[in-house]
């Protein structure tokens, strides 16, 4: 396997889509169909407030409960696109996405730097 093929492989292999579970995401408004609405770890299996009070439910999303105790409703907060199970986000006040700006900056290093090896070896 070319060191190209393996760094592509092990992209996608850390990519945390690949391990999404579309079945639950289809409850979640398009804003929010991302794992840390209910995890609290992309790649992790707990669950944060919002995640339990959902899984508690049977799979139908609390929306007159506020999980995370940020004042709002988790169904102001699926309106408003902020995190029902992140206390630090709430309607009017949204973190900027560090995680994802992060993950993009490490994907693109790693293709940078398998075209400059492929380049040197060629
Ligand atoms: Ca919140």
């Amino acid at each position: 396997m070319s060191r190209f093929r393996f760094l592509a492989f092990l992209f996608v292999l850390f990519s945390t889509s690949m391990w999404a579970r579309p079945l639950y995401l289809e409850d979640l408004p398009p804003k929010l169909k991302k794992c840390l609405v209910c995890h609290t770890t992309r790649s992790g299996p707990e669950l944060n407030a919002f995640g339990r009070d959902y899984e508690n439910a049977g799979l139908e999303i609390p929306l007159d409960v506020d999980s995370d105790h940020d004042g709002f409703t988790n169904a102001q907060e699926l309106e408003a696109g902020t995190s029902p199970g992140n206390p630090h986000e709430y309607p009017g006040h949204r973190r900027f996405p560090w995680g994802w700006v992060m993950g993009l900056g490490a994907g693109l290093l790693t293709i940078w730097i398998a075209i400059k090896k492929r380049r040197s070896s060629s």
